[in-house]
């Protein structure tokens, strides 16, 4: 195909955050924006380069994406590469494309998503590209792709006589490169169906015909895959089991996070129908919640939940044993009780973004892992995986069911907080502050890391916390020894109680700021998380200022 070469300058902003570029459609949609940025994946693209490479390529499903996949054929083919796999209609949920990356060693992938932002011509989109493990770039190629972009001069495309049609399975030639359109649900129910125990959840449900299953897809990208599972492989009623599983261009202008305050239809009919298992997962498929009538799982507790169990029922980990579990710095330390009673050492404390986890699991360190912000997954792929943890609570439900006749979600919390204590998590999220106040508040916070009787907050008490330690989070990647600064101001009391603050790196507009709240009880295990964690929630708020900072009184979100 004869390529031609487009001239352009450099865009501001197309600096990749925690989960790749994020930005509205509008942006987008910018004369050379897309271009400019899908050249500079290329150009960036690890050695050896996009020559003669495999990519696959696929996204969410939401407005804009089939737009980016014939850009990215068009610029991609003309930077050299030979083969792209895409999912039909351009399909391919997030932890899906991570598994297809790896089955077929492709070279890398581009996922396009903004995830659970909102949709529609007016909404968000995202272009995020994932290395050859199938997980997301590390720091060091996202940053040579924020580099290229600010030095971009020209981008090359391809022309094609005929476009590539998306909604055909199979292959199809084109003079120098080839694209294959597959099934997006195939090869991942065939992964899962190797992870889990398929036949024993079979077996739970015809020996517990009461039990009730509710899983909602948001209108997102899961639905395929959930009806798909749940119904066809597992036996599930479609009618009853499942909710909004047609993935739509605007998410039926819903906002796809699966969280108490976005999710809430899906509560309020877990609640009135007595559901035993509501579960729902986020635009792109790689969050999840998991609840029921009468419980919530925080996600932090989920993740230490499934570690608790893996290797007494889930097939995958009985073979595999667990090399080392881990979690995103803000997550509570639940996982961590259960490593120690365990007696396994591997444990990990990563920033926030699900991409410093594929390390680990690349050298063998790590089976588990969670995020507090509803991900949840393991080393199966190189993607946190929605429906892998509510797969998971299925295969744990129906082994304690044979132990035993409280099984449900409740009762498993309950017995874990018996064996472990209960670590209570609450996080607030106040979106689109004033960037400006935001940074301001940080950097109050930040002064604070000094001995009281300096001017800091070392040594002071409130509400009966005393201020242990003040830091702001550091990692070094334990394999590569990258570093990476400034991951969270932590306020760290005596008891072990956390305050944790950051500025998101996934929004579209202004700042999000996040605060984590943590504190750890063994005798009272079944308060409300809110009532338990009101004195450390008054502390945050009182400690940043964040009122004078922000002008915010409340929280957009409570999790
Ligand atoms: C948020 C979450 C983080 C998650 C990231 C991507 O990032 O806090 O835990 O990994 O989203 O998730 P931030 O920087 O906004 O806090 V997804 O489902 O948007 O790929
Ligand atoms: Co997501």
């Amino acid at each position: 195909a004869s390529v031609r070469v487009v001239p352009t300058a450099p865009i501001d902003g197309q600096k990749p955050g925690t989960s790749g570029l994020r930005k509205r459609v509008k942006v987008f949609q910018q004369p050379h924006y897309t271009e400019n940025f899908v050249q500079s994946i290329f150009t960036a693209m690890p050695t050896p380069g996009p020559l003669n490479a495999t990519i696959v390529v696929g996204g969410d499903g939401r407005y804009f994406m089939r737009d980016a996949i014939h850009t990215i054929i068009s610029i991609g083919a003309a930077n050299g590469i030979s083969n792209f796999i895409i999912g039909k209609d351009g399909i391919l949920s997030t932890p899906a494309a991570s598994a297809l990356i790896r089955k077929r060693q492709a070279d890398g992938g581009i996922i396009l998503t903004a995830s659970h932002n909102p949709g529609g011509p007016q909404n968000d989109f995202g272009i995020k590209y994932n290395i050859r493990n199938g997980g997301p770039a590390p720091e060091s190629v996202t940053d040579a792709i924020y580099r290229a972009s600010c030095e971009i001069s020209e981008y090359k495309v391809t022309q094609l006589d005929t476009k590539v049609d998306l909604s055909i399975v199979g292959s199809q030639s084109f003079d120098g490169f080839s694209v294959e359109i597959v099934d997006p649900v195939q090869d991942y129910v065939e992964l899962l169906r190797e992870i889990f125990d398929f036949e024993l959840i079979r077996d739970f449900r015809l020996k517990n015909p009461n039990f009730k299953l509710l899983f909602d897809a948001l209108n997102g990208v899961t639905g395929p895959y959930g009806k798909r599972i749940f119904v066809e492989e597992l036996g599930f009623s479609e009618n009853s089991s499942l909710e909004q599983c047609t993935p739509l261009e605007d998410f039926g202008g819903c906002h796809p996070d699966p969280n108490l305050t976005y999710a809430h239809t899906l509560v309020e009919r877990v609640n009135r129908e007595h559901v035993d298992l509501g579960a729902a997962s986020d635009g792109d498929g790689d969050r999840n919640m998991i609840l029921s009538h009468d419980w919530f799982v925080t996600p932090s507790d989920s993740v230490a939940v499934i570690a608790h169990y893996a290797t007494e029922c889930i097939p995958y980990f009985k073979s595999t044993g667990i090399r080392g579990l881990a979690r995103s710095m803000p997550t509570s330390c639940a996982i961590d009780r259960v490593a120690k009673a365990k007696g396994i050492t591997s444990l990990f404390e990563v920033p926030t973004g699900w991409k410093f986890f594929g390390n680990l699991m690349d050298a063998g360190r790590l089976s588990i892992c969670g995020e507090e912000s509803f991900g949840t997954g393991s080393d199966h792929i190189r993607e946190k995986d929605g429906i892998w943890a509510i797969v998971a609570w299925l295969n744990i439900i129906a082994y304690v069911s044979q132990k035993s006749s409280n099984f449900s979600v409740r009762s498993i919390m309950l017995d874990f907080y018996q064996q472990y204590g209960r670590n209570y998590f609450t996080r607030y999220d106040y979106e689109e502050v004033d960037a400006d106040g935001a940074e301001k508040m940080i950097t109050h916070l930040r002064s604070m890391a000094y001995l009281e009787k300096d001017g800091g907050i070392i040594g002071a008490v409130f509400n009966g916390y005393e201020v242990a330690r003040v830091d702001d989070f550091e990692y070094v990647d334990p394999i590569d020894n990258s570093i990476s600064k400034n991951q969270g101001l932590r306020i760290i009391f005596t008891d072990s109680s956390r305050i944790v603050f950051r500025l998101s790196g996934t929004g579209s507009q202004g700042a999000t700021v996040r605060i984590y709240i943590e504190r750890y009880d063994d005798k009272h295990i079944d308060l409300d998380a809110q009532v338990a964690l009101k004195p450390l929630v008054d502390n945050a708020l009182n400690i940043s200022k964040l009122l004078e900072f922000t002008g915010r009184k409340e929280p957009t979100v409570i999790t």
